[in-house]
């Protein structure tokens, strides 16, 4: 077991981001077995949560004539348009069964306000907007973490730089992520993490 200075943050393994999904992730469930193994090594465990009320900002379904995995300027920058995924209570919004939610202490839920929405698990797409995990963990102690979960080039990609950012030494285990891969986004999403300082494990 490690210490309690590490924390283990899974990201988004819910239903819509694996296969069969709203929004499927290319094998996103391998992640599940890899993420329960890696549990057993950590006593401070959070797990985020995608969280949309319907008709969210991000869906392209609320952008007339625009077609999902296109991208828009919203007044906090680019945004992707996705298709209509994790809302608000739905089986798609839900953990994959298989996930082990027991251990973890808190679930962080983003990406709730209709306008703006949430990558990071620290901050929402405007980098200003906090979720308030960084006092979380500070006031827990944490100083290392791991980032593993869904999807690599997107919602772990801007959890990793933003943890970074705020002084967290940071860990991505490739095993325990899979990624959505937009246009080379992975390759893209590999060599900013490096360049910030996360550490690519295998
Ligand atoms: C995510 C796109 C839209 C993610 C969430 O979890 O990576 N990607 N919402
Ligand atoms: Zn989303």
């Amino acid at each position: 077991m490690r210490p309690t200075t590490d924390a283990l943050i899974i990201v988004d393994v819910q239903n819509d981001f694996c296969p069969g999904g709203a929004l499927e992730v290319p094998e996103g469930d391998a992640v599940v077995p890899a993420i329960n193994a890696l549990m057993d090594d950590f006593a401070v465990i959070v797990l985020t949560q995608d969280w949309h009320p319907p008709r969210h900002g991000s869906f392209a379904s609320e952008h007339p004539g625009r077609a999902p995995m296109e991208t828009v300027q919203m007044p906090y920058g680019e945004q992707v348009l996705w298709p209509d995924h994790c809302i608000q209570g739905s089986r798609g919004a839900a953990f994959h069964p298989d996930l082990r939610t027991d251990p973890a202490q808190l679930v962080i839920r983003k990406g709730f306000r209709p306008a703006i929405d949430s990558y990071s698990a620290f901050f929402e797409n405007d980098h200003t907007t906090r979720t308030g995990l960084e006092g979380y963990l500070r006031e827990r102690g944490v100083e290392r973490l791991t980032v593993a979960g869904l999807a690599t080039d997107f919602c772990v990609k801007f959890s990793a730089l933003d943890a970074a950012r705020l002084g967290f030494e940071v860990t991505v285990p490739e095993h325990a992520c899979r990624g959505i891969d937009l246009d080379g986004s992975l390759a893209a999403a590999r060599d900013e993490m490096r360049g910030a300082g996360v550490v690519l494990a295998p």
